[in-house]
């Protein structure tokens, strides 16, 4: 894998981001041994940063900077290897107060990040109301509104975006609040490279990054390793790691100046982003950092409640969907109405844009799906599969080549087999992405997918995308695969009983 730094286009993927070896100069840090906290590794900006006339390297905590040393330790009693802590330290040899935030990295040590306090702000009185929205937002998309509107108020920054993940990590801009005159990203998709999944995974432990400066020069650690290890520092809690240089470089070409994310959790997955920019460099101290954290976690919760919610939602179309076909085999003496009535009960429930039915040779359908012929080589096709509860694909194409032609109304096919019977399925269609999707900038502009990382922007991350996800679907998420499930198995029982009842009639 690429050292930290050393990445190009080709693979930029495994960089190493947490082994930076550098930090922002904004701050200082130092790795003391434990328990007499003597300095073993130190950002060459330390000796400034405390006052110093000699370097912090083997001298300990407590003779170089006493009040820092007396601060953090009631603090050392804690693990501090999952979750940081932070202590305001008065202002004393520096003259200016400090947040200290120290954790216990791997491979041992305690580290020490040292920053300016910003003055005091009353940051918490104004997060009372801000989880109030959170927690009483009603579905995805105004939670998702409200959750820009709240931090761009709070945090200052110029944008704010929420992104999605998707089932493969590609992303979207779901929602977005920019400063007037900013070109919006809101719609915007990504590929899944833009946010290497080392990135991702870090993600889930260190819940918000923040460039203060993206102009700045990385100050390094000295020495390069650590002498516990012998090997670079694991920097994934330090909050004032360098960013990777391939993300810095993207940052810089959006003609941004500072940026602050935290990650949205769900179920312990990465769902997304909370991305805030700033056109000029904006320093966001530790106090504020808190609460956006804070903030980001009652997001995820959120989420986690409004998809459940869904999910109880859609077990219960499904019980009524039920009740209603049996009720349309005794008014019409076939059960079929009851589904395709009313298109939305069927689609809504899956996300799917159409559905169509095989059964007994006749063919039933809703909203937007491929022509008949389409439809019974769709059937050959899954009865060719080995049998399964359900059988999903979101790239058609790229599984049965002779059904290329379905592509734009049915990259994604998600069927129920509703019987023992070959040929009879309930089936689910979502379109090719692309074929949706438009890019909200300047379709004149030129598209850039070329191997130069000054071309990053979004611009091309939109045209790589396109890319990436031709001939793709929307992933069906677990989620979808559950409901199909419920949906198949429920109209397989009611084939049942049509059928008995029906050769009951005819005897
Ligand atoms: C990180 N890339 C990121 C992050 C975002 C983006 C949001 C997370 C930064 C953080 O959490 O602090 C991408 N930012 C975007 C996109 C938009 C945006 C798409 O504003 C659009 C509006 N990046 C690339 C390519 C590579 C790459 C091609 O585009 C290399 C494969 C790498 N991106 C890359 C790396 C990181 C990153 C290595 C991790 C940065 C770090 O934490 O050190």
């Amino acid at each position: 894998s690429p050292a930290f730094g050393t990445a190009d286009l080709s693979n930029c993927e495994r960089e190493q981001i947490h082994l930076a070896a550098s930090i922002q100069p904004h701050g200082a840090l130092l790795l003391l041994r434990e328990p007499d906290l003597t300095v073993l590794q130190a950002s060459a900006n330390a000796a400034a940063f405390l006052g110093l006339s000699t370097p912090a390297q083997g001298q300990r905590l407590g003779a170089i900077a006493p009040d820092i040393a007396a601060a953090i330790a009631p603090l050392l009693a804690d693990a501090l290897d999952v979750v940081p802590a932070a202590a305001r330290i008065p202002p004393g040899q520096v003259g200016v107060p400090l947040d200290a935030q120290i954790h216990r990295p791997a491979g041992g040590g305690l580290v020490l990040e040292l920053e300016r306090a910003a003055p005091d702000d009353d940051a918490t009185q104004r997060l009372e109301p801000a989880l109030q929205a959170i927690l009483g937002s009603y579905a995805l998309r105004p939670l998702c509104e409200e959750v820009c509107r709240i931090f761009r108020r709070l945090t200052g920054y110029d944008r704010v975006m929420v992104y999605r993940f998707d089932e493969d990590g590609h992303g979207e801009v779901l929602a977005e609040e920019h400063a007037a005159g900013m070109e919006p990203y809101l719609g915007n998709r990504y590929p899944a490279s833009d946010i290497p999944a080392i990135a991702r995974r870090l993600y889930i432990r260190s819940r918000v990054r923040v460039v203060t400066d993206i102009h700045y020069a990385p100050v390094p650690l000295e020495p390069r390793l650590s002498p516990l290890t012998g090997q670079d520092l694991d920097m994934s809690l330090c909050i004032l790691r360098s960013t990777s240089p391939m993300h810095v470089q993207y940052v810089k070409n959006m003609g941004v100046g500072a940026t602050l994310v935290a990650s949205i959790l769900v179920g312990g997955r990465l769902w997304g982003l909370i991305s805030c920019h700033h056109q000029t460099p904006r320093r966001t101290p530790f106090a504020m950092r808190a609460v956006t954290e804070l903030l980001a976690e009652a997001v995820g919760t959120r989420i986690a409640a409004l998809e459940s919610f869904v999910q109880s939602q859609a077990e219960l179309a499904v019980r009524r969907l039920e009740q209603r076909m049996i009720e349309a085999i005794t008014r019409d003496g076939d059960w079929r109405t009851a589904l395709f009535d009313n298109a939305q009960t069927l689609l809504l429930p899956m996300g799917a844009s159409g559905a169509a039915l095989l059964f007994e040779g006749q063919i039933q359908t809703a909203g937007e799906v491929p022509g008949t012929a389409g439809l019974r080589d769709l059937g050959t096709w899954l009865d060719s599969r080995p049998r399964a509860p359900v059988i999903a694909t979101c790239a058609l194409s790229g599984e049965a080549l002779h059904l290329a032609g379905l592509t734009r109304v049915a990259s994604g096919v998600l069927a129920a087999p509703i019987s023992t019977a070959l040929g009879e399925y309930l089936i689910w269609f979502r379109p090719e992405q692309v074929s949706t999707v438009t890019w909200g900038g300047d379709p004149t502009k030129p598209v850039m997918v070329g191997d130069d990382p000054r071309d990053l922007s979004p611009r091309r991350s939109f045209a790589k995308w396109n890319q990436v996800v031709e001939g793709r679907a929307e992933p069906w998420s677990p989620k979808d695969l559950a409901t199909a499930r419920l949906i198949g198995d429920t109209v397989t029982d009611v084939v049942l009983q049509f059928r008995s009842v029906r050769m009951l009639i005819a005897e």
